[in-house]
């Protein structure tokens, strides 16, 4: 599709090619390590004496094929650390934007005017709200913390490159769960250029196996998968089989369509903490581990489209995986019952989804690796075929992690909230994902993207109008349902809180955890009955009042207008919160 860049944006990026894109002398900026190499941990940036304060500064650059790359980095030098904090501690971040060049993409351009800042932009980054190719923002995904300017606000928060360095100042809640959340910029239109090109890092709460004695003293390592552009979009697929090559779609994004088959070319390629496998050949990364060593494995889509169905091969068979957390919250934390761990053969994980799960290492001289298996995204999705990851090698002397879980750990106080699913819902709401392709002859033609409340006209997020489409008082809890009408899966996603799902297509599900992202299955265009996710939402966190946002955390649709606003309303002072009551729940306005 042909864009027309403004003025503005021409002349930033005439300016930038001669000083931040083509000074050879330089080292590269937002360097990968090599293909195939071994998998090293993002470096740690840990709390003392209760406090977190560290300089992060967003950059970019080109990569030898021309497409731009995105990362965090350190004061230290290390890029897109790991920062770990204790329920409680205190964060204290300074952001320096850095962003330079022709850094825009196509899907960002088509829904935005403007993609740079105007010369009578708000001084206060607070109040800019002026999204654009060049600003950026920082997002803690899955954090109970509340939705205002300098902590976990996105609506208006805008950071420009000619800023000061911008501080975000955390308190982490003593009651948030401990487990792998994760930091990514969220300004609306250009979020998935950013993301795919590697502006993400892990936020790890410590003390899980204070929840869970069953991983004390492990070895704890965090994985982190992105996805990127492919490095060879013009390769032609690699057969192992017979089948003749799948006739090769694409979407209006570009995106090469689901081919139904769990081969042919992917519509992105993947890395795993920044090491790339990237199609036809996937030349796996490498992780060593110590023969039948026990660890935990924190692992993050950080991926801007791309859903992973993770699966464990030893000798090509699938190994279990014992989850212990999903989404930050430990299984099973809060309640009586004492399974702590479900083993499962694979683990889908939608974009943005964590979980943790205890792996055991191959006996010495076995051949192991980790992959992600095929998901049918649905005719309108993306291709994600069967693909390695890394090749695990079982190796007496591979090194130790360099975090181990305390081995007799205090147990965490349990929660004096009931737990959700014992709480009788305020009220229930219906919202659908949907899209309405520009001319639906043409699979290329632009397409809008859609998250709508039931009764609401359908209209796309804009960043102008943040009249909120929902409004909630704080204390309540609510069941929501969120239908897929298109023909393609949509990952639901609430910012502040988590939710607990409750019915999968209409089938009561009983899950001992809580989510923040949630895959919704695709319509098939004919059945009666649209797929569909129940979910129990939770406001009674006083934390969380004020305005924030819900979106489909696939970043193409999210950028593309799939994005909506709810308020949190504080409850009059003299009228008691509902929070800390068990079942039945106090009586709602
Ligand atoms: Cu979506």
């Amino acid at each position: 599709m042909r864009v027309r860049l403004p003025i503005g944006l021409i002349l930033l990026c005439l300016g930038s090619a001669t000083s931040a894109f083509t000074q050879s002398a330089k080292p590269e900026i937002c360097s990968r390590p090599a293909i195939g190499s071994v998998v090293a941990e993002p470096e740690d940036l840990r709390s003392q004496a209760g406090v977190l304060e560290a300089d992060l500064t967003l950059r970019n650059g080109p990569a030898a094929n021309g497409q731009t790359r995105y990362c965090y980095v350190a004061a230290d030098g290390s890029v897109s650390p790991t920062l770990r904090l204790q329920p409680g501690d205190l964060l204290i971040l300074h952001l320096k934007n850095e962003l330079a060049g022709p850094a825009t993409s196509p899907t960002a351009m088509r829904h935005h005017a403007s993609t740079t800042a105007t010369a009578d932009s708000p001084t206060d980054p607070c109040l800019r709200g002026e999204m654009t190719a060049f600003a950026t923002n920082l997002h803690f995904h899955g954090l109970a913390i509340p939705p205002v300017c300098h902590q976990d606000e996105v609506l208006k928060t805008t950071i420009n490159p000619s800023d000061a360095p911008f501080e975000y100042r955390i308190r982490i809640p003593a009651e948030q769960p401990p487990g792998l959340y994760w930091y990514h910029p969220h300004i609306h239109g250009f979020t998935n250029p950013q993301v795919l090109g590697g502006a993400s890092g892990a936020l790890l709460i410590e003390g899980i196996e204070r929840a869970n004695p069953e991983v004390a003293g492990l070895p704890e390592r965090v994985f982190v998968i992105r996805d990127q552009d492919l490095l060879n979009p013009d390769a032609q697929p690699v057969q192992t089989d017979s089948m003749p090559p799948p006739l090769l779609l694409r979407d209006a994004e570009g995106d090469i369509l689901n081919t139904g088959t769990g081969g042919g070319k992917p519509a992105k390629d993947l890395s795993i903490n920044f090491v790339p496998v990237p199609y036809p050949r996937y030349l796996p990364a490498g992780i060593k581990i110590r023969p039948e060593e026990k660890q935990l494995w924190c692992v993050l889509n950080a991926s801007a489209i791309t859903y992973l169905d993770l699966q464990m091969l030893v000798e090509n068979k699938p190994q279990m995986l014992g989850v212990v957390s999903v989404d930050g919250v430990p299984i099973n934390a809060n309640q009586t019952a004492q399974k702590k761990i479900t083993w499962q053969s694979h683990i889908l994980l939608p974009p943005a989804s964590r979980v943790g799960i205890i792996v055991k290492g191959p006996a010495a001289g076995t051949a192991a690796s980790l992959i992600t298996r095929t998901v049918d995204t649905g005719p309108a999705g993306e291709n994600d075929p069967t693909r390695p990851l890394a090749a695990i090698a079982a190796e007496p002397n591979a090194p130790e992690p360099s975090v181990q879980l305390a081995t007799n750990p205090t147990p965490l106080p349990r929660s004096n909230n009931a737990w959700l699913g014992a709480v009788k819902p305020a009220r229930t709401r219906t919202l659908y994902f949907s899209e309405h392709p520009h001319d639906p002859q043409n699979p290329n033609s632009r397409t809008d993207f859609y998250i709508t409340v039931e009764g609401q006209e359908p209209k796309l997020f804009d960043p102008q109008d943040t009249a909120p489409n929902i409004v909630v008082p704080e204390g309540d809890v609510e069941d929501w349902i969120i239908e897929n009408r298109t023909r393609e899966l949509h990952a639901f996603h609430i910012h502040q809180i988590h939710f607990m799902l409750e019915e999968w297509n209409g089938v009561p599900i009983d899950e001992p955890f809580l989510r923040d992202t949630i895959n919704v299955a695709y319509w098939d265009g004919t059945s009666p009955q649209l797929p569909s996710v129940k979910l129990r939402m939770d406001f009674r966190d006083p934390h969380i009042v004020g305005t924030f946002l819900y979106h489909c955390h696939l970043l193409e649709h999210e950028d593309g207008g799939m994005m909506g606003v709810i308020q949190v309303v504080p409850r009059p002072a003299a009228e008691s919160t509902p929070s800390t009551q068990p079942t039945p729940p106090a009586t709602h306005r």
